[in-house]
């Protein structure tokens, strides 16, 4: 049976509720169906507008077998390219970021516009027209500091995750911030391992002893049932609203993003130890009230986020093979805020940096296990992991309407 058809067996076939069958977190053919189906096709968070800070800077990116280079031309629009030369192919910037007036190919030095334009091209004759050999364009968008790329040549409406997302994000200025610190981390797991985690803190009581000082355990939080009939919920996304801060539980329709505004833990402000601020300077002028608690993002497949009060951090997944995905973490800090004086770097970054390696021990943990020729999906606990249902829900949903199954028409 060819991998599509197998995959939509199992889809069909596949348990509710349960984890999903072993192929799907293992198996190379149906890791390149992801690909096609999922990360080819849906809006990628990239990185920050914030990376960009001057025309021609610009950072690069794989997705799957695609390099993708992300700048911000001479009229500060944000832009992306398939980062490959339009004459034999080479990548043309070679360096996870930089700034540079034009990109040249380090190979014949093919030299190209910010706008992706062919500049200049040595002795290629006088047919050569090098209108046609402009750089691809990969379909980007900004929205409040947060950049998006998608490779599909038709890319699904942005609008939607454009309307939901930017009044949450918006008063946080997420613009005007800087990257404090980023680590890449790869987890020898699945994608979608990675993810499953995300989505529940069933696990964190267990794992994550610096986190649960401030972020509560509390499936209203990281899951998907709403939250609004608890009380102290409720209460916080009243006291965030009234002070222009759009708080509620909200999800697309589709299941693919969502955004929360939770409180931590006993008043909490930030993810410390202490729960005191890293850092003196707020992330954003614009808000003036005291424990907004954390504004969460998720949108599937790339990205989940915590904005507080003082800083911000975002996640990005990329998929690198069957059993390995990258997480890259970003810490972002109001843009005048000063290492050293406003705030301390091991401070800022310790509970997630201790997170982020108890996160990747237990994905690597549970990709081994799975690989067990015992392995068989198993329930997912309704009150703890809706989280975890509502992500393999929306996966199966999505890969069975494109691999042409019954499903939804607007995916
Ligand atoms: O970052 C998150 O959203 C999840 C939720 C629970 C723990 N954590 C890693
Ligand atoms: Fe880029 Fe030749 S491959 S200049
Ligand atoms: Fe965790």
């Amino acid at each position: 049976m060819n991998p599509r058809s197998e995959m939509l067996n199992l889809i069909r076939s596949r348990k509710e509720g349960h984890s999903l069958p072993q192929p799907f977190y293992i198996d190379q053919e149906f890791f390149d169906l992801d690909l096609e189906l999922i990360w080819y096709r849906d809006w990628l968070f990239a990185g920050h507008d914030c990376e960009l800070l001057k025309p021609g800077s610009y950072f690069t990116l794989q997705v799957g077998a695609y390099p993708v280079v992300v700048l911000r031309d001479r009229e500060g629009r944000i832009r992306a390219f398939h980062n490959s030369c339009r004459h034999r192919g080479s990548r043309v910037c070679t360096s996870v970021r930089g700034t540079s007036a034009k990109l040249v190919c380090p190979y014949h030095q093919w030299t190209y516009n910010l706008d992706g334009s062919l500049a200049f091209a040595r002795q290629m004759g006088e047919d050569f027209d090098p209108s046609e050999h402009s750089l691809k364009p990969v379909a980007c968008e900004s929205v409040a500091g947060y950049i998006f790329i998608c490779l599909a040549n038709e890319p699904a409406d942005f609008a939607p995750f454009r309307e939901l997302m930017q009044p949450y994000f918006a008063p946080h200025n997420l613009t005007e911030a800087k990257i404090a610190f980023e680590s890449t981390i790869v987890e020898k797991g699945n994608w979608k391992l990675v993810w499953e985690n995300n989505r529940e803190c069933y696990h964190c009581a267990g794992s994550h002893p610096e986190l649960c000082k401030t972020y509560s355990e509390s499936p209203n939080v990281t899951g998907v049932s709403g939250g609004g009939e608890d009380p102290e919920m409720a209460e916080h996304w009243a006291r965030c609203e009234s002070a222009g801060l759009p708080a509620k539980f909200q999800i697309h329709d589709s299941g693919q993003f969502r955004a929360i505004r939770a409180p931590l833990l006993r008043e909490a402000e930030s993810y410390t130890m202490s729960g005191k601020r890293a850092v003196a300077r707020p992330l954003s002028d614009a808000v003036q009230a005291e424990r907004i608690g954390a504004l969460m993002l998720f949108n599937y497949p790339t990205t989940w986020n915590h904005v507080l009060i003082d800083h911000a951090v975002t996640f990005r997944v990329m998929p690198i093979g069957p059993n390995e995905t990258a997480v890259t973490t970003k810490w972002l800090v109001h843009k005048d805020a000063v290492e050293g004086v406003d705030y301390k770097l091991d401070e800022l970054t310790h509970v997630w940096t201790q997170t982020n390696d108890q996160d990747r021990r237990i994905v690597e943990e549970n990709a081994f296990g799975i690989r067990s020729p015992a392995y068989e999906p198993g329930p997912y606990s309704e009150l703890h992991e809706g989280g975890v249902i509502q992500f393999v829900d929306w996966y199966a949903r999505f890969v069975e309407t494109r691999l042409g199954g019954s499903g939804q028409s607007h995916i």
